[in-house]
């Protein structure tokens, strides 16, 4: 997405004037791109920044391209599970929509938004499948909405500003996107420049990836295991290649026991998405800790 907005439409959208808006652009405190004519636009992402960083009230959501907000409920992200599996099993997206988006206008972690609404609002989805509850059509129909969901989240962040790349997906029979394209949305949100490489994706193909693009970062989203041995030789194939880039491998997903953890090695694994996003901000720090003449120069990915 890349709308463009005026200071004058950005404080109509928080109830701010106008001359506000341009004392907060000349501070720096929003950053503004220059139109042909010298005009200052604000990005649509950087404006959400802002709102969310400074904790605004948005008097109108639909300048800012999100839906209509009920400020009661915006900022408690209590019952919003419950709520989404709802939304979801009844294919009322336009609901679950305004769900997720006012939690994250509300300024909630995208992190958090993952772990306590969405994940828990499918283990509800899951479990009435389990019990003839809900249809196979109404888990496939909730998937889509959750994608599309997550894909208008990771067109609203703001362009990644760092250097720092990282690769993801998941292995050869994993169907499992969800979670990793929030893993993807997470890095994003504390700037780790990504790649989603996709899912069932074969080993060899992932390592041909890691060997060519060097990314700082790799992370495996595991959330189904065809074959226990054949995943643990190809994951312990991948390290290999891993550690000739210098590349910091992250796991996590549900289908990683304990029993197969053991036989694995890795340099991270995380049980959440807020897991995911601590143990990047730590490894960005330590990485741009090094000065950029001792690190090896990289490819471009
Ligand atoms: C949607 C779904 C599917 C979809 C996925 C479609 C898609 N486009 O993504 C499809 C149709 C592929 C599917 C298929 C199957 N499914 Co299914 N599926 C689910 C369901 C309802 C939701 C899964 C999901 O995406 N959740 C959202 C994610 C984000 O939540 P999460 O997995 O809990 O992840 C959290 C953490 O684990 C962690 N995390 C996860 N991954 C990662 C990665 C990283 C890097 C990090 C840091 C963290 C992290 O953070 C997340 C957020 O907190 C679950 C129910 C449930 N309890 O989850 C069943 C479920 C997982 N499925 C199940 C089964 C049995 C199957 C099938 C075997 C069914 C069959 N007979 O064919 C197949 C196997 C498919 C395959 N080959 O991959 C069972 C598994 C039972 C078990 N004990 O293992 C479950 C639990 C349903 C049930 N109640 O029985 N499924």
């Amino acid at each position: 997405m890349n709308q463009l907005l005026s200071p004058k439409q950005v404080a109509a959208a928080i109830g701010a004037s106008e001359s506000s808006l341009k004392r907060w652009c000349d501070q720096g405190l929003l950053t503004t791109v220059k139109t042909a004519g010298g005009h200052r636009r604000i990005p649509v992402q950087e404006a959400l920044r802002f709102v969310r960083e400074q904790n605004l009230s948005v008097v109108e959501p639909r300048i800012l391209a999100m839906p209509a907000i009920d400020n009661r409920k915006a900022r408690r992200i209590e019952n919003c599970a419950e709520r989404l599996a709802e939304g979801l099993l009844a294919n009322n997206e336009q609901a679950c929509h305004a769900i997720v988006f006012e939690l994250f206008l509300a300024g909630q972690s995208v992190s958090q938004i993952f772990d306590e609404v969405i994940a828990v609002a499918f283990r509800t989805i899951g479990e009435k499948w389990e019990c003839h509850e809900a249809d196979v059509y109404q888990e496939r129909c909730s998937c889509q909405i959750a994608l599309r969901i997550l894909h208008e989240l990771r067109s609203l962040q703001t362009p990644p500003n760092s250097a720092l790349v990282a690769l993801g997906a998941t292995i050869e029979g994993d169907q499992y996107w969800l979670p990793v394209t929030m893993s993807e949305i997470v890095l994003r949100s504390v700037g780790w420049n990504t790649r989603l490489l996709g899912s069932s994706i074969p080993f060899d193909s992932i390592a041909n990836a890691i060997q060519q693009l060097e990314p700082e970062m790799f992370w495996l989203s595991v959330s189904f295991v065809p074959d226990e041995s054949a995943f643990i030789a190809g994951f312990n194939r991948l390290i290999e290649t891993a550690s000739k880039t210098n590349t910091t491998v992250v796991v996590g997903g549900r289908a990683l026991t304990t029993e197969i953890r053991t036989r694995l090695r890795y340099s991270a694994f995380c049980d959440t998405m807020q897991h995911l996003e601590e143990f990047a901000k730590t490894l960005r720090r330590q990485t741009e800790l090094v000065p950029q003449k001792t690190r090896k120069p990289r490819k471009k990915a």
